[in-house]
């Protein structure tokens, strides 16, 4: 096809030539309408043969007025309810001009109620809540009576929902374990649900519910210690697993194993543990990826997988001597998806040292790990220079100028601020340092002296109080002057 060829409807060729009808111009829709007969309760679809020049836009009308949010071609109505006939059109526009057609006349016929949709069974966590959920098309309005074991229930504390369209029982236990039905009715009739059986859910199904994942889960580790269903210590605000109470040398872990295509997974983790000693570890196909330990709050990560079969694992790992925290772990919201770019979180920090000192850059970012490194100075790569942190000892004159890192993953790369580094040779304090504001935050090192501050070059000068090197100066204090005063004022 000719590259002028744009907005091809309809194309027809044989060995000796071809033709093809171009659908420029103000768009027209094609066709003639068509009388349509629902029951109470249908879902119904709408569609039409719109021809014009692209983008073309769509509105939907019932009897003429528009239906909000129904702006695309295809149009579905869920639970279409009208007992008189409705005209359903279409107005289609684009930038050469608008048409309004007439698609469909929907005469709707009452109708008794009947069940679409409910699970046979329902495997709940114990202590956790129950949802049964029901469907029914029919004609509005609807009656719903759930029974358990054939006798009616009744709303309380313990039973929402009894008169509803979802049943739900709070705190599960053995005594709700069994048979429920649910009894519908309208002006047109009736209809008994089959049965749902409400049961406990496994170990395996259980972990499935409080990490929000449909994988198949499995759970290793000493018997008492094991991860378990729990709803005081959430990210959701629902549910997480939570490791089990554990002893000295022990771990206790959940894992997952599926194929997946190229993608990443996210979760969110949370631990309260002796620091750097028991510790909470994500890994991915048998290899250790991340690891938190101490206090540290609901955390979001994420790692890659490539396409493939995949085991993934999350495991309380104890050493040998002394507990601290709460002494256990969460997991929560595990998901699957595309990878997402870096987006950096810290750093890094402009400094001011003297010759001869060290100083440290770093960065932190979030996304999809692993990130790689590319530190820059003065915009040239530094070689070699490819971790989150870049540490210079004994820093000469030569490395002033300005500092930045690449960051990149699977799904794209971003720069960081410039951070200038201003090297000040050893005992000279009469060079005032200008604070660049905007770029990054400071850091001000200096081994001997009193830091003093002020407005412009010229001064007035003051000791900056109870100033202690490092010192960290934020974005926001706008330009300043700063130096090192060396013996008494
Ligand atoms: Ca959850
Ligand atoms: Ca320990």
């Amino acid at each position: 096809m000719p590259p002028c060829a744009t907005n091809v409807v309809a194309i027809a060729g044989t060995s000796c030539g071809s033709m093809a009808l171009i659908g420029d111009g103000p768009p027209r829709i094609n066709g003639r309408p068509i009388d349509r007969t629902a029951l109470a309760g249908d879902k119904v679809r709408f569609n039409a043969n719109v021809v014009g020049a692209w983008p073309l836009s769509y509105q939907w009308l019932r009897d003429g007025v528009p239906v909000p949010g129904a702006t695309q071609l295809l149009y579905s109505v869920i639970n279409i309810q009208s007992s008189t006939p409705a005209d359903y059109g279409l107005v289609a526009s684009n930038s050469l001009g608008m048409v309004t057609g007439q698609v469909s006349t929907v005469t709707v016929l009452p109708a008794p109620p009947r069940i679409v949709a409910l699970p046979a069974i329902v495997a709940a966590p114990s202590n956790s809540i129950a949802l049964v959920k029901v469907t029914v098309a029919g004609s509005e309005p609807l009656a719903y009576q759930w029974r358990f074991g054939g006798a009616n229930l009744a709303n309380s504390a313990h039973i929402e929902g009894a008169d509803a369209s979802e049943l739900k029982i709070n705190h599960v236990q053995d005594s709700d374990l069994g048979s429920y039905t649910v009894a519908v009715t309208n002006a047109y009739g009736a209809v008994t649900s089959s049965i749902v059986t409400l049961r406990f859910a496994t170990a395996a199904e259980s972990m499935a519910q409080s990490v929000d994942s449909p994988w198949t889960w499995s759970l290793t580790g000493p018997t008492s210690s094991l991860w378990f269903w729990q709803d005081d210590v959430t990210h959701d605000g629902w549910d997480a697993a939570q490791s089990g109470p554990m002893g000295n040398s022990a771990s206790s872990q959940i894992s997952a194993s599926f194929n997946s295509s190229t993608g990443a997974v996210f979760f969110w983790w949370k631990v309260s543990s002796q620091a750097n000693a028991d510790v909470l570890k994500f890994s991915s196909d048998s290899v250790e990826r991340f690891r938190i330990s101490g206090e540290v709050d609901w955390q979001r990560r994420s790692y890659r997988l490539a396409a493939g079969s995949h085991t993934l694992s999350w495991a309380y790992t104890k050493d040998a001597s002394l507990t601290g925290g709460l002494d256990r772990a969460w997991v929560d919201e595990v998901s699957f998806g595309p990878p997402e770019p870096p987006v950096l979180a810290q750093g890094p920090v402009a400094g001011v040292v003297t010759e001869g000192s060290n100083y440290t850059f770093a960065v932190s970012a979030t996304g999809t790990e692993p990130f790689s490194y590319q530190w820059r100075f003065n915009g040239t790569n530094l070689a070699g220079k490819t971790l989150a942190t870049l540490a210079t000892t004994n820093v000469r004159l030569t490395n002033a100028g300005d500092y930045s890192v690449v960051i990149t993953n699977y799904a794209g790369a971003i720069t960081s601020p410039v951070a200038t580094l201003v090297v000040l040779p050893p005992g000279v304090s009469t060079h005032p340092w200008l604070f660049r504001p905007s770029k990054t935050e400071l850091q001000i090192l200096w081994s001997t002296g009193t830091l003093e501050a002020a407005d412009s070059v010229e001064g007035p000068w003051s000791d900056v109080p109870e100033a202690v090197s490092p010192l960290t100066v934020p974005i926001d204090i706008g330009s300043r002057f700063f130096r090192v005063r060396l013996g008494n004022p």
